[in-house]
């Protein structure tokens, strides 16, 4: 409501304006509460007025007769004016108030425009910061991370420290320690100092030698290069020389392998040559012994000559007497040998043979160290009777012949047996 016209033309013809019922948001809208109190006085004077000229319209037209209704009214009427008297100057201090609320209006409103503004400041101030807050969060974050990593890299940093701190400790020893050494070695620089002039005059003396020598060089650089060309030339050589180096090797293995197997054939045959060479003496000894006569009073058989002793002797002197003979006791090692002197003895006739277990008891060989192989024992012979028969006899018993031990002492004639 932001207008009120009240019309009251038959008492008063002035228009009041109500202006200013304005509550907190009016304010802001740019209504002082100020008029609010203007329009009601001015409200409250309309209604005073009014009442007066109704008073004065009934005394003065509807009772006009009342002389004391008149006075009374009359009165009445000063009494009202003087009111309407306090009244208006109520009104004019009113006026004054209202004046002075209109300017402190202005003032607050230029405050509040002041203010407004101020708060927009404020509001962009607290969107910034808001923005700041966010940036400082996320800053805070990032840090707090950092925090976290260089709390770890001090934990890592300290940890080094320590190493470095022990190394600094050796470190300063090992300064103390070359302080000393340089110290010595301040010493050592003094003598060696003089020895650096001397060995300056050495050097002297010999880079002249060594012009001289890398004239030398440059000759024998020479000659170096001459015979890196031979070398060349050699190694090519050399490698053509492997090549039938390793040719004539495998020839050589070859040769070798077939001169292995010459060998080995070639020894067969020297054994084989050997065999029959030996055979052949064999043979030929045989052949001889086949053909050649015995000498007189020898009978011959086969390749052997025998002899039937005429004496009696024991059995070593008869084998004495054979050998003196050029032959020995005869070995009886066949049938057709033991069928052969069988015909030289006469019946019961025994005669010593080149048998004898004198040696290992039991064990018979022949005079020439042969075991026994084919034996003509007579019966449960050989019984080494009493111990004391270790020499071998051939006795003639009727048609038959065998053989028996007996002592050796006993005197016997003899077989002897040669080559013819
Ligand atoms: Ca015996
Ligand atoms: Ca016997």
């Amino acid at each position: 409501m932001d207008l009120i016209e009240i019309d009251e033309s038959e008492h008063l013809t002035k228009n009041f304006t109500m202006k200013g019922l304005m509550t907190k948001v009016d304010l802001r809208r740019g209504k002082p509460p100020s008029r609010c109190v203007s329009v009601c006085l001015g409200l409250i004077f309309a209604l005073l007025a009014g009442n007066i000229g109704q008073l004065l319209y009934y005394h003065m037209f509807i009772h006009p007769m009342s002389a004391d209704l008149i006075q009374a009214g009359a009165a009445e009427k000063l009494q009202l004016e003087d009111t309407l008297t306090n009244l208006t100057e109520n009104k004019d201090q009113l006026q004054k108030s209202y004046n002075t609320l209109e300017q402190e209006k202005d003032q607050l409103q230029t405050n509040y425009s002041n203010m407004q503004k101020s708060s927009d400041e404020l509001h962009r101030e607290k969107h910034e910061l808001q923005r700041n807050y966010s940036s400082l969060e996320t800053s805070y974050t990032d840090l707090n991370q950092s925090k976290y990593q260089l709390q770890s890299r001090y934990q890592s940093l300290s940890r080094d420290k320590d190493v470095l701190e022990q190394s600094y400790n050796d470190l300063r020893r090992n300064n103390e320690q070359l302080q000393t050494n340089y110290s010595s070695l301040e010493t050592i620089r003094g003598g060696l100092t003089k020895e650096r002039d001397q060995m300056e005059q050495s050097y002297s003396i010999l880079k002249q030698e060594k012009d001289q020598l890398q004239l030398n060089c440059e000759g024998v650089q020479r000659n170096l290069t001459n015979l890196q060309r031979e070398k060349h030339e050699l190694q090519r050589n050399y490698s053509s020389l492997e090549g039938d180096k390793d040719q004539l090797q495998k020839n050589n293995n070859d040769l070798q392998s077939r001169y292995n197997t010459l060998q080995r054939e070639k020894d067969q045959l020297r054994t084989d040559y050997n065999s029959l060479t030996a055979e052949r003496d064999q043979l030929q000894q045989r052949v001889n012994r086949l053909t050649r006569a015995c000498p007189s009073g020898w009978n011959k058989f086969g390749e052997s000559c025998f002899f039937l002793s005429k004496t009696s002797r024991s059995w070593q002197s008869s084998k004495n007497f054979c050998n003196s003979k050029g032959g020995d006791l005869a070995i009886l090692n066949s049938r057709d040998k033991m069928m052969f002197v069988k015909g030289l003895l006469e019946v019961h006739v025994h005669a010593w043979i080149g048998l004898t277990d004198s040696v290992s008891e039991g064990t018979w060989r022949w005079v020439d160290q042969t075991k026994t192989t084919t034996t003509f024992w007579g019966p449960s012979q050989p019984d080494n009777w009493k111990n004391t028969e270790d020499c071998g006899e051939i006795r003639r018993t009727g048609n038959d012949v065998d053989w028996n031990d007996s002592n050796c002492n006993s005197e016997r004639f003899c077989i002897c047996e040669r080559s013819p």
